[in-house]
């Protein structure tokens, strides 16, 4: 049977590109495959990026990605949900697999290179990513992996790993598969520069749960079509930002009728924006309500995350074990 994993980052505030390219097949995926399905706020991987890592903000920007996680429907009780530094095992399988990883294959990682590239000084946590990712994954002998597009080339890097270990060691890792929402790949920053990320901070995203307010004042100032200077002018939604996040919060008669008036200049990108600022209205008001319902326990989001480090231990055990024999470590 399919094992499900994976794993989002304590970064910053959760947005809808996390949402719609991943969180929500975490639900479609948890709803499918109940304790099969594990998923797991990264706290270790949140070290990595200098700067993107705080350590007053750490703790709490975990509780609250969990608590977004349960507001949009993961049931803590019906999947396997935790944070990673709660299971030491995820530290233990990566330094093994580090010693499987030539450094060359680490250096040409897309990711790496961006963020490397921005810093100064370049943490090895930041080139050792994703080895840290295979462990998370290959932990359970997960073979679904549901993520964003820009994930690709770290689940090849999996496989690989996966593929050394058992060519290595003899076979005992599946060589797990991506799972996209094809519908959002790759979905772009508000302020138009590339892709929405936490990191980039908060001109490139939509909060998932940040205020209405704030998300339409940052829609209002968002890039359009830039070849669309007058109202008369006909636009091309193709390369509109704003018809993006059409396709993402709006239904097919609004998203048709946007496309078609957009291109006879029937429509204005402030009405436009308006329409998008219903589906959005729509899509995220109820999951803004149970969170702030969820927010007034806040034990129960501590307990829950207990419960699921004890889970994931426990699934975890035997496979840390036979890597153990295998590796040739001594058993006492
Ligand atoms: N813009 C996006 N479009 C589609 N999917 C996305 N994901 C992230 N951004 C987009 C997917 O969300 C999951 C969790 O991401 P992450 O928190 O582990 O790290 P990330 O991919 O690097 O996301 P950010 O927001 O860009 O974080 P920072 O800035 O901290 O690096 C992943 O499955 C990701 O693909």
């Amino acid at each position: 049977m399919s094992r499900v994993f994976s794993g989002i980052q304590p970064t910053g505030e959760p947005h809808i590109g996390n949402y719609f390219g991943a969180m929500r097949n975490y639900v479609a995926l948890g709803e499918q495959y109940g304790k099969g399905s594990i998923y797991c706020v990264v706290d270790l991987h949140a070290l990595t990026n200098p700067a993107a890592f705080d350590p007053r903000l750490l703790a709490k920007r975990t509780f609250e990605m969990a608590l977004a996680n349960f507001a949009v429907g993961l049931d803590p009780s019906r999947v396997v949900f935790f944070a990673q530094s709660h299971v030491p095992e995820h530290q233990e399988l990566s330094w093994i697999f580090t010693n499987l990883t030539p450094v060359g294959e680490l250096e040409r990682m897309t990711q790496y290179k961006d963020k490397a590239g921005a810093l100064e000084s370049v943490p090895a946590g930041l080139l050792m990513y994703p080895v840290l990712m295979a462990a998370d994954i290959l932990l359970y002998k997960a073979d679904t992996v549901p993520v964003g597009e820009d994930q690709t080339q770290h689940i090849e890097l999996t496989r690989e790993i996966a593929r050394r270990f058992n060519h290595t060691f003899g076979e005992t890792f599946p060589e797990p598969k991506a799972v996209y929402n094809k519908d959002a790949l790759r979905i772009p920053g508000v302020d138009g520069h590339g892709k929405m990320s936490k990191s980039k901070g908060e001109n490139s995203t939509l909060g998932l749960l940040e205020s209405l307010d704030s998300i339409w004042q940052k829609l209002r100032a968002a890039p359009t079509d830039p070849a669309r200077v007058r109202r008369t002018d006909p636009g091309n939604p193709d390369v509109c930002l704003i018809f993006d996040y059409h396709k993402l919060f709006s239904d097919l008669p609004t998203i048709e009728m946007v496309d078609v008036e957009c291109r006879r200049a029937g429509i204005g990108c402030v009405d436009c924006k308006k329409k998008l600022m219903e589906g959005v209205t729509a899509t995220l008001s109820p999951i803004q309500q149970r969170a702030a319902e969820l927010a007034q326990h806040p034990d129960d989001i501590r307990d829950a995350l207990a419960q699921g480090a004890k889970e994931a231990r426990a699934i975890a055990a035997p496979v840390i074990a036979e890597v153990r024999e295998k590796v040739g470590f001594l058993k006492l």
